[in-house]
């Protein structure tokens, strides 16, 4: 098995060079880099739960939940625990080890964090691992989170810092930066990644992973999302990407992040069933199982399986992540360190 050493030094032209690459050297040294972590026959299964729905803030190009562009989507309120949890059953019933809970929102309130922790703390209870997607976070929010036991946060930095002024104005690159650091302060995994087919170049594209590799720690999970053309959002009639320039890209992150899953995102329903394999052959090994995205149609759970079944892969069994004494203790002591300094700052301000 070759040794693939975990690097945070890329550069920008190391990183194109990966993307000039022909193709067939291309996916044979991910496949390489892929063996050396992980069982290629393996694929982990998350489910996605839209919490809270449409009536965003925000204006990112793509999302057919940002409350400037009409897309006809219904608007719906923070959905009940209840409710949260029984598809939550549903979802582990069907074989997913992971439950991702997204809102439409540009960051949590403080009236929102009660729901939100108590929807973690049902979900966990069922064995499954818990990822949420609810914007930008403060330390403390972060600190709830982790508190609460979030296994995962989801916050994507989408594409290059040069490309984004392109898709979003309403947050800046910086601000999703500074979510993440709080996220991994708050000793929570990462899932960050991007979007392909926004009009981005390649350049762009090798911006977003040399950022994602060079953070101080790879992100766990790094979803590789292809556009999904939603009517009446701004990028809806953006040309195709080629399927061979979006498999390139999950290569490429592959070799950056050997030791990340790398999850074969949004978009599938427009694949091919070759373009999966050819993915998953690229190093994919995570995906969004069950018929609905956030709020876009999935292949269903059935086809899926299928494809599983033709392929040889089976779904991967969920890590056993118990949180040991120690970790608990250093969470605890950074939850009191946070209380002394937020009672310092109002008393000072
Ligand atoms: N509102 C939160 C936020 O933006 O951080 C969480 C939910 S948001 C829908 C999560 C991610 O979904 C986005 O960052 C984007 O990468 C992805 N996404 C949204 N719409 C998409 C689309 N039409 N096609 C592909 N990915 C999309
Ligand atoms: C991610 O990278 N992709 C997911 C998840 N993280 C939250 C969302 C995809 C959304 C696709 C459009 C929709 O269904 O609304
Ligand atoms: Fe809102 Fe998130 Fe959609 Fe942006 S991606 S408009 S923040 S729901």
């Amino acid at each position: 098995m070759i040794d693939v050493p975990i690097r945070h030094d890329w550069t920008r032209a190391e990183v194109l060079a990966l993307f000039d690459l022909p193709f067939m050297d291309l996916l044979f040294q991910a496949q390489s880099v892929h063996r050396a972590h992980f069982n290629p026959n393996q694929v982990q299964v998350s489910t996605l739960c839209s919490i809270k729905t449409g009536a965003c803030p925000e204006d990112c190009a793509y999302c057919p939940q940002s409350n400037r562009y009409d897309t006809g989507l219904e608007k719906e309120k923070l959905m009940q625990v209840e409710a949260v949890i029984e598809e939550a059953k549903a979802a582990k019933a069907a074989g997913a080890t992971r439950f991702c809970m997204g809102a439409a929102w540009r960051s949590p309130k403080g009236k929102d964090m009660p729901y939100v922790t108590a929807m973690v703390r049902g979900v966990k209870e069922l064995g499954l691992e818990t990822c949420m997607t609810l914007g930008m976070l403060k330390d403390e929010q972060a600190l709830e989170l982790a508190e609460a036991g979030l296994d995962y946060y989801n916050h994507n930095l989408d594409t290059s810092e040069e490309y984004y002024g392109e898709i979003i104005t309403t947050r800046t690159y910086q601000d999703r930066l500074e979510t993440l650091d709080r996220v991994r302060k708050a000793g929570m995994k990462i899932c960050a990644g991007g979007i392909v087919g926004m009009g981005e170049e390649v350049k762009d594209r090798a911006g977003l992973l040399q950022q994602l590799a060079n953070l101080a720690e790879h992100p766990e999970s790094v979803p590789i999302n292809m556009l999904v053309k939603v009517e009446g959002t701004p990028l809806a009639d953006n040309p195709d990407v080629d399927p061979f320039d979006f498999i390139r890209t999950i290569a490429v992150a592959r070799i950056m992040m050997p030791a990340s899953h790398v999850r074969l995102s949004a978009g599938r329903e427009a694949m091919s069933d070759e373009m999966q394999a050819m993915a998953f052959f690229a190093g994919a090994n995570s995906i969004f199982y069950g018929e609905k995205l956030l709020t876009t149609p999935n292949p269903e759970a059935n086809k899926d399986m299928q494809l599983f079944a033709r392929l040889g892969i089976e779904p991967e069994k969920r890590e056993v992540a118990h949180t040991s004494e120690a970790e608990e203790a250093e969470l605890h002591s950074r939850l009191a360190a946070q209380e002394t300094q937020d009672r310092f700052y109002n008393a000072a301000g």
